[in-house]
């Protein structure tokens, strides 16, 4: 089954999630890495920023979806309904703790907006599907120290499981690489969201590239 969204009127599908992860030292310039990587073919865009304040999201975010906009590429906010709402951002990330509900996020945000969930086995993901996400990350399928996770490696057992019974789009997320890709994907994956495989490389518009021949040789 082809999982769309409906972006700027028309439809299209994703498969690389590049999650821009604002911090103190980085590789690249924030707006020069998102550039690189969505010329190497990333389809959306998640600004995450947890050390900002508001206005800091504001601006960095207003000036990402500058970048995104006439590249089609939507732009996901991490966790703040109400920045995603300002920026009139494609959608919103919410965590499974701390954040929003979903039910909440789309009852401010409306139907017309994206909103994702983050996801740590399949009982959760089958609850954010239930709730009314429209799309899911699950993770994290392997050891990360972008993120301090609150559950261990999932492993890629839990990826064939989800390919069965989950019916919206998800992406497995968490310590993926080019060179871990190929098990992700055998093991049922079509999307995957990857922070570090593409920030932290040399050259993020090749990186972005080798990650997307590799996801579009695979089915819907
Ligand atoms: N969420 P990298 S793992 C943002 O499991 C995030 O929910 C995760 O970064 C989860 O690609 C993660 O560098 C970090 O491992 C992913």
């Amino acid at each position: 089954m082809l999982l769309l969204f409906r972006v700027a009127g028309k439809m299209r599908d994703f498969k690389l999630y590049f999650i821009l992860d604002v911090r103190e030292r980085m590789r690249h310039a924030p707006l020069d890495l998102a550039r690189r990587v969505v010329a190497g073919g990333a389809d959306i865009v998640q600004l995450r920023y947890k050390s900002a304040t508001t206005r800091q999201f504001l601006e960095l975010g207003e000036r990402l979806k500058r970048v995104l906009q006439p590249c089609g590429v939507p732009l996901i906010v991490n966790d703040r309904v109400d920045v995603a709402l300002a920026l009139d951002a494609a959608g919103v990330h919410l965590g499974q703790e701390d954040d929003m509900p979903p039910e909440l996020a789309r009852r401010i945000l409306g139907p017309g907006k994206i909103i994702g969930l983050s996801c740590h086995s399949l009982s959760q993901a089958l609850e954010a599907q239930a709730a009314g996400a429209d799309y899911l990350a699950v993770g994290p399928i392997f050891a990360t120290t972008t993120k301090r996770t609150v559950v261990g490696p999932l492993g890629t057992s839990v990826l064939a499981g989800l390919a069965r019974r989950i019916r919206i789009p998800w992406l497995a997320i968490g310590g993926i690489d080019r060179e871990r890709l190929g098990r992700v994907l055998a093991a049922g994956a079509r999307r995957v969201a990857v922070v570090s495989a593409l920030g932290a490389a040399p050259d993020p518009l090749r990186a972005a590239r080798g990650l997307k021949e590799m996801l579009a040789g695979e089915g819907g």
